[in-house]
Formats: structure tokens, C-alpha cells, sequence
């Protein structure tokens, strides 16, 4: 029988020395750079927030599946595979045990990262929007797999809250059924990825990285189901999506997808290409301003969860 301490993943030089000496070390998303970027964007950005880690004194850890080994940390040649490779798979927790056996190469969602990240001793990790409970749930039930994993993934995401796409008030509610902790930094109102504030009121804020770490002492220090934190950081206000157009780009894109009957995994990538073509590329703009932004933070905050 096969060993159950055989590990399948596979992290880089670079993060298994770091996460060895307790260095600080900050997990980064491949779907959002091959299913939720259009090229040759992508591949720039994957870099830049590679570098954004570096800079506040972390280790990025892109994780991703290749040829059915779960990577923690790519160098630049798989980071261009994931960037570039026609077809890649997008992969959420579930799909990881099937991708190993079938030696598949895909992207990771928030799900697969949490999981992977977590497995690999990561706590701290950076996407731009989770995923959730979609509009038209009652019809679909269309929930994205991210909010199961959080419910039972010691892991801290920093995000600018969720898609704006989905239904905010319903994921918001599934966060707090599933014992998920959520956090505004420096905001009282969760965020609403393209724009500053989703207008749904938050119940707890903090306003460094410090308190970030407290609260992943306590989560630890309490016990109990091994839960995610949500830190929510939103776009600067003035690099936000104009809402007005949000709003009207979006509702144009929500009546294509239900026109060209466009479901499942398939659904998000649309919607967030709709949204790019839509608005000229202003929500490119505001989706990366996010993301630059929350892994800013999540470095900030792996510095001070390294030293605590
Ligand atoms: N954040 C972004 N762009 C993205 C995503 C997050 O700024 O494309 C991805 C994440 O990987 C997230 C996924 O897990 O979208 C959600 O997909 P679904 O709704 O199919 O679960
Ligand atoms: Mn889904």
C-alpha cells in the first residue's frame, strides 16, 4: 500500500528553504493569470506580483498543477507555461486527485490554492476576488467551491472581497453559516472587487498587519474547525471601476452569458472578459490595481505572522 506521508507536492528550492527557516512566504493564484487575465497581460502580471512579494521582504509561491504534480512556487519558464499554454485546465480542490492520476496541467482556483498552500505550510495567501454564491442561485445552485474550502482551510486571504459578479449579499451570508471570519482593512464596508465598496456593512475592521497576525494567533489558539480568515482590502477609490458603467457593462454581461447559456467553471471567465471588452479595458485596470494592492498586504501581513 502507498504511504499516506508520501507528499505529492512539490514546492520550489526557494519556498521549501523559506518556509524551513520560518521565513516569511506569501501563496499567489494561477487561474486569475490563465483564465482570469487576457494575454499578453498575464504573463506581466504574474511577474509583477511576483515582484510585489519580493519587495515588502516575503517569498512568492505561485502554485499551480504541472504535469499532474502539484507546484508550490513556479520559476519563469512555468510561469510562462501557465501564462501561454493553450487549454490548461482550471482546477479547484476537487479536481487536484484527478489531475495528479492523470497527469493534467491546470491553473488553481482560490479552492486549489488554499488547499495546496495550506498543505505546503502557507498561511497567508493573495488573489484578487473570491469566488461565491452566483446571481440565479435558486435556479442553479451555483456555488463556487472557494467558500467550501474556506470553512475548513487554515489559511488567510487577502482579498477585495468578491466578484462583483455574484450575488455579494448571499456569499456574504454563506461566509457567516460556514463559520468563515471576514475583516475589513481599514473599511467598515466589504469591498466590491472593480469598485471600492460592495455597500454591504462588514462587522469587524483593523488597520495594520500586526492585528492580522493577532487574529491568526487567536484562530489558532482557540482550536476548533480549522477556518479561514477573509482580510478584505479594497481598491482605492480612485482607481475603481466607474460604477456607473460597472453597472451597466455588468448587466449587459450577465444577459449574454444567460443568452449564450454559458454555466459551470466557464461562467467567471466570461463574465470577467465580458467586463474587460465591455469597459475598454477600465476593468482590467481596476481588477489589477486590486490585486497589486491585496498582495501588498498579504506580504505585509506574512512579515508579521514570520516574526510573532
Ligand atoms: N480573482 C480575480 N480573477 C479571477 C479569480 C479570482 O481577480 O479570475 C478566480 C479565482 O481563481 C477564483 C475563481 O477561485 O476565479 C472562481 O471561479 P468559480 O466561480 O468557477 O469558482
Ligand atoms: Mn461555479
Amino acid at each position: 500500500m502507498h504511504s499516506t506521508t508520501d507528499s505529492l507536492l512539490q514546492p520550489s528550492d526557494e519556498v521549501a528553504e523559506a518556509l524551513a527557516a520560518g521565513a516569511p512566504v506569501v501563496a499567489l493564484e494561477s487561474t486569475i493569470i490563465s483564465h482570469g487575465l487576457p494575454q499578453p497581460r498575464n504573463l506581466e502580471v504574474a511577474r509583477e506580483l511576483e515582484g510585489v512579494v519580493r519587495a515588502a521582504g516575503a517569498v512568492p509561491a505561485t502554485i499551480a498543477v504541472l504535469d499532474g504534480v502539484p507546484r508550490i512556487g513556479l520559476n519563469e519558464p512555468e510561469l510562462e507555461r501557465i501564462a501561454t499554454e493553450p487549454g490548461l485546465r482550471k482546477l479547484s480542490q476537487r479536481d487536484l486527485p484527478l489531475a495528479a492520476a492523470l497527469k493534467a496541467s491546470g491553473a488553481t482556483t482560490v479552492s486549489a490554492t488554499s488547499f495546496l498552500a495550506a498543505r505546503a505550510g502557507i498561511r497567508v495567501f493573495a488573489t484578487g476576488g473570491l469566488g461565491g454564491v452566483h446571481r440565479g442561485w435558486t435556479e442553479d445552485q451555483d456555488e463556487s467551491a472557494d467558500l467550501d474550502t474556506l470553512s475548513r482551510t487554515r489559511i488567510t486571504v487577502v482579498c477585495a472581497g468578491v466578484k462583483s459578479i455574484l450575488d455579494v449579499p448571499a456569499t456574504l451570508q454563506r461566509l457567516e453559516t460556514r463559520g468563515v471570519s471576514v475583516v475589513g482593512f481599514g473599511t467598515d464596508t466589504f469591498p466590491g472587487f472593480y469598485l471600492h465598496s460592495s455597500g454591504q456593512p462588514i462587522d469587524w475592521q483593523i488597520g495594520s498587519p500586526d492585528e492580522a497576525a493577532a487574529i491568526m494567533r487567536g484562530q489558532d489558539a482557540l482550536g476548533g474547525p480549522e477556518t479561514a480568515l477573509i482580510v478584505a482590502n479594497p481598491v482605492p477609490e480612485d482607481q475603481q471601476l466607474d460604477p456607473e458603467l460597472h453597472d451597466r457593462v455588468l448587466g449587459e454581461a450577465l444577459a449574454a452569458a444567460e443568452r449564450q447559456g454559458i454555466k459551470g467553471q466557464a461562467i467567471t471567465p466570461f463574465l470577467l472578459g465580458y467586463l474587460v471588452d465591455g469597459t475598454g479595458g477600465a476593468s482590467l485596470e481596476a481588477n489589477l490595481a486590486a490585486v497589486r494592492g491585496n498582495t501588498a498586504l498579504a506580504a505585509r501581513i506574512a512579515v508579521s505572522w514570520a516574526r510573532s
